[in-house]
């Protein structure tokens, strides 16, 4: 008798740490990035419609045109019919200067093309800051250029499978080589020619999908992409990558749970 009031003593102890534990693990995944850090957030999980809605505090909704919903890689996602399907960032111009930056996104296709992915800037000596695939043979590498130069990896991330595609601009950098690119969370080995920046933050609005000034049209599934104004780190990153942007943000209240425990695991 004394035994069985103990043992449910000791239930009820552990049942408590266990929530304790659920719930100060909720806080440190709320704090993973400040979302004052956030340009913008787009999720794609509205399903329908023309917008784009903006995850961040800025209100910066997207103008989609021709891009479809479709099952993404968390909710729904856009697809890009590879011809003249684009997203705008509406009155938002980007990271300038040598502003510390990163971009974050989604990405999943068989087509080897130049893909444009993440462009803003005018196409000038240092001002232009386009990030797209850069073709090696039947392969498409992540890749960031400002004319004159760029920086590039070696992953494939145009094999048919979803690839998390990460560009960061660390703090104190000033020139494209101080990239570091991330393709599903491994750093990448950096190719390309060496060229100091001076983004230009007031000429051209954020395209996500037209090739602006060269290259092409993206073709292919895109979700998930963000825009932060400091160098995220590895970890950060791949909270992102592993729990999904809206829940690395503590924006998206589904599957808060799911959250938790993947952050148990992570830590
Ligand atoms: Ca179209
Ligand atoms: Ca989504």
């Amino acid at each position: 008798m004394k035994h069985g009031r103990l043992y449910i003593i000791m239930i009820g102890v552990v049942l408590s740490t266990i929530i304790f534990t659920l719930s100060i693990t909720g806080l440190v995944s709320a704090a993973v990035i400040d979302k004052n850090t956030v340009e913008f957030a787009y999720l794609f999980d509205e399903g329908a419609g023309v917008v784009a809605k903006d995850a961040s505090v800025n209100g910066r909704d997207g103008a989609i045109s021709g891009a479809k919903y479709v099952e993404g890689k968390f909710g729904t996602c856009l697809e890009y019919d590879g011809v003249d399907d684009n997203l705008v960032a509406t009155d938002y111009f980007g990271v300038g200067g040598i502003n510390p930056r990163t971009t974050v996104f989604w990405f999943k296709s068989r087509e080897t093309r130049e893909h444009s992915w993440v462009k803003w800037g005018p196409d000038s000596p240092g001002e232009k800051y386009y990030i797209r695939a850069h073709v090696r043979g039947a392969a498409c590498n992540l890749r960031v250029e400002v004319n004159g130069g760029n920086n590039f990896g070696t992953d494939n991330v145009c094999d048919g499978e979803w690839h998390h595609c990460a560009v960061v601009f660390p703090k104190g950098s000033d020139a494209v080589k101080d990239h570091d690119l991330y393709v599903d969370g491994k750093l990448q080995v950096k190719e390309g020619i060496e060229k100091a920046m001076n983004t230009n933050d007031r000429v051209q609005e954020v395209n996500m999908g037209n090739f602006l000034a060269s290259h092409s049209f993206m073709f292919g599934l895109f979700d998930e992409v963000a825009v932060f104004n400091v160098d995220l780190t590895l970890d950060q990153i791949n909270a992102i990558r592993e729990q999904g942007l809206g829940q690395a943000l503590g924006v998206d209240p589904r599957g808060k749970l799911a959250t938790n425990w993947a952050m148990i695991k992570t830590y």
